[in-house]
């Protein structure tokens, strides 16, 4: 069922967007439609520069469409914090959400809830198993992402050997997708890489670093590690450097807050593959205003990546590419 104050905002908003050809052939709701909707942003995570960036670009969209935003995010990526989050934000009957879902299957009954009850749901970043309720679901395509890493560690190690994939945990989609694109591409070197294993960090910093360093001990001919999330790369390169192993093993990290561009400069780590949350945040709100205000919607938008390494880290893209700490 539809809320009775999105049906009174949606009315007032369609009779203005008759007027307004451009914002339609655009495809994006124009300010002159603000009807003073109220979006709330639900990250993955707290304290993740990825999703401070996206919350930047949040920000950014809402101010342009005259949208009111805010944002909240569970303490830890862990599906059972996110819940409640989620059951207060719909009790609270804003007009649309943006979330990054943080389980393909825990999150997937409360959503398709939150949607029914007349909430307009955008997936950032994160998916669920069915996300036929979502308006829209917008990321990076996080398989070739995975894809990705093994060319650069091919690049990096061109006599194969063993190589190590560090993730998050099961049952994330993004995560998920960029170890399976990583691991598939080891499979299909011919023997040439070895992959000794794929482990999962429960994005604790922490346990990644333990990870490495007892992949070390177990295996010190280890090449390569492709760790996929910030969280997970920030401890690999810790374990690295306990191990004191700087140079001699690549380091592969999915994403760019502060303290992983730190590692790339120092060497600790040879590539990072940026994604794009500011953007992952600009369209997310753009997406949820055109559904409210009856402006034509797209499914899914894939929104692109960057590799970056020491070479290019410091020019103007490299240093567009890195996440922020604050908007
Ligand atoms: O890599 C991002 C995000 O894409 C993923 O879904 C979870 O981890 C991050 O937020 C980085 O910590």
């Amino acid at each position: 069922m539809v809320k009775s104050n999105n049906l009174v905002k949606k009315t007032a908003v369609m009779a203005v967007t008759a007027g307004v050809a451009v914002g339609l052939t655009m495809g994006i709701a124009p300010v002159a439609n603000a009807a003073g909707e109220n979006v709330v942003f639900i990250q993955g995570v707290k304290g993740d520069g990825f999703y401070i960036t996206m919350e930047c670009g949040v920000k950014a969209a809402a101010k342009k469409l005259g949208v009111t935003t805010s944002t909240q995010g569970p303490a830890k990526f862990d599906a059972t914090l996110q819940r409640p989050i989620l059951a207060s934000v719909v009790a609270s009957k804003p007009d649309a959400i943006l979330i990054a879902p943080n389980d393909v299957n825990a999150m997937q009954k409360p959503l398709e809830q939150a949607a029914k009850s007349g909430i307009k749901v955008v997936l950032v970043d994160t998916t669920v198993k069915d996300p036929s309720f979502a308006v829209s679901q917008i990321a990076s395509n996080n398989l070739a992402g995975g894809a990705a890493a093994f060319a650069a560690v091919k690049k990096l190690v061109p006599d194969g050997g063993k190589v190590l994939g560090i993730g998050v945990k099961p049952g994330i989609s993004t995560t998920d997708a960029r170890d399976k694109g990583f691991q598939d591409a080891v499979a299909a070197s011919g023997g040439k890489y070895v992959s000794v294993g794929q482990q999962y960090s429960n994005n604790e910093p922490a346990i990644a670093a333990q990870i490495t360093t007892a992949a070390l001990a177990k295996d010190p001919d280890l090449k390569a590690i492709f760790a996929s999330n910030l969280f997970s790369a920030q401890g690999a390169a810790t374990g690295i450097k306990q191990a004191g192993k700087e140079g001699q093993v690549v380091v592969i990290g999915f994403d760019a807050g502060p303290d992983q561009v730190k590692a790339l400069k120092a060497g600790t780590v040879q590539a990072l593959i940026a994604q794009q949350p500011y953007q992952i945040g600009v369209q997310g709100v753009n997406q949820a205003v055109n559904a409210l205000r009856g402006l034509p919607t797209k499914k899914k938008i894939t929104t692109g990546f960057s590799i970056l390494t020491k070479s290019n880290i410091d020019t103007p893209a490299g240093k567009a590419a890195q996440y922020r700490s604050t908007c």
